[in-house]
């Protein structure tokens, strides 16, 4: 039985979700409030069982290279979360600002989907996303997944290693970052229409990030192609940074000398930044980072510092201690 208390996400999901703590404030000057608010409040809260996925309508043309070989290397200290919470319980804004959006993410078109590759490579291009799939070497891996909310989730995902794909993209000595970006579809994608927030989602990662092992690219969970609310058909996992960092639906990989603006730190630096390590001892400015609950068990664990990926990336940040490592 889930004992109720009011944790960092609880304040988020009610009232301070990243987006609407941005749009209290524009709302103020617009105001428009009550939309946001109504919905948020008539939900039931996150910790209640979500239902099962609705099962796909359309086949997917990937579905034969799943599920892919588990990579034995990446171990976890917990069981697997139940596969309903990350299908049901999502964070993908240009849906909803409700976790509960798994249906109205059905709208997202996945094929014909291309990647494109540009910016400081040796030669740019794009690539159909199944001829992708069929280039990169698949493999199963268990990450942890850290939300800055203080949920957490342990997650079978499938896909392939960043590294491989910035092999395949060949980029320049002088390319410093990779810049990724989420789908721009005004006419399918209704919230994309507020001008208010900096559509589209982007990220960003330094090379030396972007070629670590730990970086991943999803195109699949729990042995079967991504679905749509995941952020199908290629998203990026990154599981020693907050969630938010790992970007969903890319369409645009670009290689860039200048540090990329994430879209939430866009909307408030003084909240998100480029970094985004996980770390214990930096609380949100709303709510501490100490414990996470896994969801699915409700139980606690304390943070840890890297989502206990320390020991393979610290090395990263050695001699970057003046950067805001950890926001
Ligand atoms: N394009 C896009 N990518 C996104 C988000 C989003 O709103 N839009 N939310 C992020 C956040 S805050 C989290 S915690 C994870 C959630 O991934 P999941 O729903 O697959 O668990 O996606 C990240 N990637
Ligand atoms: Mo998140």
């Amino acid at each position: 039985m889930w004992i109720r208390r009011l944790r960092g996400w609880e304040i988020a999901e009610a009232a301070a979700t990243p987006e609407d703590m941005f749009l209290d404030r524009r709302q103020l000057l617009r105001g428009v409030a009550l939309g946001a608010a109504a919905l948020a409040v008539s939900s039931c809260g996150p910790w209640s069982r979500p239902s099962p996925a609705p099962s796909p309508t359309e086949a997917d043309p990937s579905a034969s290279l799943y599920p892919a070989p588990r990579n034995s290397r990446y171990v976890l200290d917990r069981a697997v979360t139940g596969e309903e919470w990350i299908t049901k319980f999502n964070n993908f804004f240009e849906f909803s600002a409700d976790k509960r959006l798994s249906r109205e993410a059905q709208a997202l078109q996945i094929r014909p989907w291309t990647v494109t590759v540009d910016g400081m490579v040796e030669k740019p291009f794009t690539i159909d996303i199944d001829t992708l799939l069929r280039k990169m070497p698949l493999e199963e891996r268990l990450y942890r997944h850290r939300c800055v909310e203080a949920w957490a989730m342990a997650v079978p995902w499938s896909g392939f290693a960043l590294r491989r794909f910035v092999e395949l993209a060949r980029p320049l000595g002088s390319a410093r970052y990779l810049r990724m970006e989420t789908f721009l579809d005004r006419s399918a994608c209704p919230r994309q229409r507020q001008v208010w927030l900096p559509w589209p989602y982007v990220e960003g990662l330094t090379m030396a990030e972007a070629t670590h092992e730990l970086a991943f690219i999803s195109t699949g969970a729990y042995g079967k192609p991504l679905a749509k609310q995941n952020g199908a058909p290629i998203r990026l996992t990154v599981p020693w940074k907050y969630g938010f960092k790992s970007v969903k639906s890319i369409v645009r990989f670009t290689f860039t000398d200048t540090r990329p603006v994430s879209f939430w730190e866009r909307c408030d630096p003084k909240q998100y930044g480029f970094w985004a390590n996980v770390n214990p001892k930096v609380p949100h400015p709303r709510w501490s980072q100490e414990t996470e609950t896994m969801l699915g068990t409700g139980e606690d664990f304390p943070t840890q510092i890297y989502n206990g990926y320390g020991p393979l990336v610290a090395d990263l940040y050695r001699g970057l201690e003046n950067e805001k490592l950890f926001i």
